[in-house]
């Protein structure tokens, strides 16, 4: 008999040449010089989510909670399924993206699959690469072939933003810093980078910045917008995005080159000097920082006829903009 062709996989067939034919009481009963033909094929393991070198975005694979992993029988004789749901491990992770992190070693089927099984963990990845090391005899096929040792990776990328300076005024022009945003994940093509700043009112930053294929970071310029009211210091959120990448942030101050101001009014304009001590009624308005109370001195133009008589001072209370 001649062995079976295979034309769709690769097997691998070892031979016996002599059979011999025994009865119950050990008898020989006559011998053949056919052959027996049987699967010597290991089986195969591959990551199947993530897959072998791809990125996964930090946060979908911490919130999910695990990894797929598919088996393969190259004999075709079908998978041990114990040996892989068994409390083995089939594989370890190494990597300082892995340090947080224990997988559960015994995994369930995914649904809809027949060979894709998911291992659930506990901790959190942080970024950066993962290797997967299979361990050869973790499991075997129906014909206890046993796997070999092969090992994986997947690549958990990030952004990283810094501005330099941190704090500037507000007049300091379109380039009032310059930001660096760094790729920490694979090199090999442009990223196009996402920007963002948390003050709609200032566009400061450009929509996009694009790190080239090779390099790990660009900078760009970011803006200062001027105006003229007082509004104090500022406190901005830089982020820096791509898709499968935690994104970067930088927090930057962007001060005032105003003053805080005071108006006053009196109402009415007009009055009699007959009028009394309560003739009209005037408004200080504070505009600048309301944290504290502020006295406010008053005076007025004709101090000496004293034909308009104001106290000396008057409080603006904490929290407030008027008295
Ligand atoms: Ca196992
Ligand atoms: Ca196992
Ligand atoms: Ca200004
Ligand atoms: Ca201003």
């Amino acid at each position: 008999m001649e062995p079976p062709r295979q034309t769709t996989r690769a097997v691998n067939y070892a031979r016996v040449s002599r059979l011999q034919y025994f009865n119950d009481a050990g008898d020989k009963l006559g011998s053949a010089s056919d052959s027996i033909w049987y699967d010597t094929t290991s089986p195969t393991v591959d990551l199947a989510d993530p897959a072998n070198g791809s990125l996964i975005e930090q946060a979908t694979l911490n919130s999910r909670g695990y990894i797929d992993v598919t088996f393969s029988d190259g004999g075709g004789i079908g998978l041990d399924v114990a040996s892989i749901v068994d409390s083995g491990q089939e594989f370890t992770l190494s990597g300082t993206a892995a340090s947080g992190v224990t997988v559960n070693r015994a995994p369930t089927l995914v649904p809809g699959t027949t060979s894709t099984y998911r291992y659930t963990f506990s901790g959190s990845f942080g970024t950066g690469s993962v290797s997967v090391s299979f361990a050869g005899g973790s499991f075997a096929d129906n014909a206890g072939n046993a796997n070999t040792a092969a090992t994986e990776t997947f690549s958990i990328p990030s952004l990283s933003l810094v501005v330099n300076p941190t704090v500037f005024p507000e007049n300091a022009g379109s380039n009032a810093a310059t930001a660096t945003v760094t790729r920490q994940g694979p090199t090999t093509a442009d990223l196009i980078v996402n920007l963002n700043s948390s003050d709609t009112n200032e566009p400061t930053v450009q929509p996009t910045v694009t790190i080239p294929a090779g390099q790990i970071s660009a900078t760009f310029a970011v803006g200062a917008v001027d105006d003229s009211e007082y509004s104090g210091t500022r406190g901005i959120t830089i982020t820096a995005s791509a898709p499968n990448y935690a994104p970067g942030i930088a927090n930057i101050q962007v001060t005032d080159d105003e003053l805080p101001s005071l108006t006053a009014s009196v109402n009415p304009t007009t009055f009699a000097e007959n009028g009394g001590s309560n003739a009209a009624t005037g408004t200080i308005t504070r505009q600048g920082p309301t944290t504290s109370a502020l006295d406010v001195n008053l005076t007025s133009s004709d101090t000496t006829q004293a034909a308009v008589m104001v106290p000396p001072t008057v409080k603006i209370r904490k929290r407030e903009t008027r008295a």
